[in-house]
């Protein structure tokens, strides 16, 4: 156990719309830490908010707020919302957990997509028994979108199988194995040999809707999607015609527009879609906890984030 941090007296952390088992867990792994659900009497004693799915509406109100801490990676609603003061830092929870959970999750998807397992389980519903050839992984190529602390991992461990890898980002970027992307000038000849496109982009405003027809148009024909970025990357009419004309093979979506998604959406009924509900990464309270307080302490010393979000950039 490290030493006891004493809290500045008289502060508090806001808890906006924490699911209580995440707050009982943040209070014990901070210790004498005030984290209250609501702002109830003097609005001066916040210096920290933890949010997640729902932004607080009003922060101008927090005389004394330095920090906005999201639990989870993504903070596309905050940055979206534009209602952050200047002066106030953003930070969002990243850590081992998530890369590793994301790492399995992309590992599992491209394995199913490239052994075929939707029709392989097709043809045993239907007592059909046939002999396949599949090709190696050193003659597929996965691309992704997003080569971040998320997508850099996964890539990084699917060349370790063999696979060829690149990534796509802003800035270019070094993953052993992996050949590196970088700019939208780039984008089309990253696309052009992608038999399986991974998405984990965060969602901004350059990114918003970017698995779109003309994206799809630009990939081999029969590639496969994996979206585990966020719903609105991904235009679903787009991802249907696609599918139906045979220019992708199959997607695997983690994410949606709308969440959950209403029991009638087309998604459900198409054998060429598998929907997981955003599953793909998964933390407990007691594993999200320790990072939430270091945040809060760091805050407390005027310092930044452990993982700064440039709200310029969106992300
Ligand atoms: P990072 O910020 O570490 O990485 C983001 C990557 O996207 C960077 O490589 C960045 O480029 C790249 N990027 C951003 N904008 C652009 C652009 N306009 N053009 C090209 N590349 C761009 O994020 P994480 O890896 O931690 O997380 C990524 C996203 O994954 C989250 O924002 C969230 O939406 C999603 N997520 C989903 C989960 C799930 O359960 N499905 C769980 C956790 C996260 P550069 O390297 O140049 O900065
Ligand atoms: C995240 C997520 O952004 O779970 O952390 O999607």
């Amino acid at each position: 156990m490290g030493p006891v941090h004493h809290w500045g007296s008289g502060m508090a952390v806001l808890a906006h719309h924490i699911p209580e088992a995440y707050v009982l867990a943040i209070r014990r792994a901070g210790p004498g830490l005030d984290v209250l659900t609501s702002v109830g009497g003097d609005p001066a004693i916040f210096r920290s908010v933890l949010f997640w799915l729902d932004v607080p509406p009003n922060l101008s109100a927090l005389p004394s707020l330095g920090l906005m801490l999201s639990l989870g990676a993504g903070v596309e609603r905050l940055t979206a919302a534009g209602t952050v003061p200047d002066h106030v830092a953003i930070g969002r929870i990243s850590n081992d957990i998530q890369t590793e959970g994301m790492s399995d999750y992309v590992l599992l998807h491209v394995l199913r997509q490239h052994r075929q397992l939707a029709r392989l389980q097709d043809e045993q519903r239907r007592h059909h028994w046939e002999w396949r050839l599949w090709p190696r992984a050193r003659d597929v190529t996965v691309g992704i979108l997003g080569l971040g602390r998320l997508g850099s991992e996964a890539a990084r461990k699917l060349a370790l199988m063999g696979f060829n890898v690149r990534g796509w980002s802003r800035r270019r970027r070094q993953v052993e194995g992996v050949e590196s992307f970088a700019g939208d000038a780039e984008l089309p000849s990253f696309l052009s040999a992608c038999n399986h496109l991974v998405c984990l982009l965060p969602l901004t405003r350059e990114t918003e809707n970017i698995l779109d027809a003309r994206l799809f148009s630009k990939l081999p024909r029969g590639a496969f999607l994996i979206n585990a970025g966020r719903g609105g990357h991904l235009d679903e009419a787009a991802l249907l015609a696609a599918l139906a004309s045979g220019q992708l093979a199959g997607a695997t979506l983690d994410v949606l527009r709308q969440e959950p998604p209403p029991a009638d959406h087309i998604f459900f009924e198409n054998p060429a879609i598998l929907l997981t509900p955003h599953s793909a990464v998964c933390s407990t309270p007691e594993q999200i906890a320790p990072d939430v307080v270091e945040n809060l302490r760091r805050a407390e010393r005027g310092d930044p984030p452990l993982y700064p979000v440039d709200r310029k950039a969106g992300y």
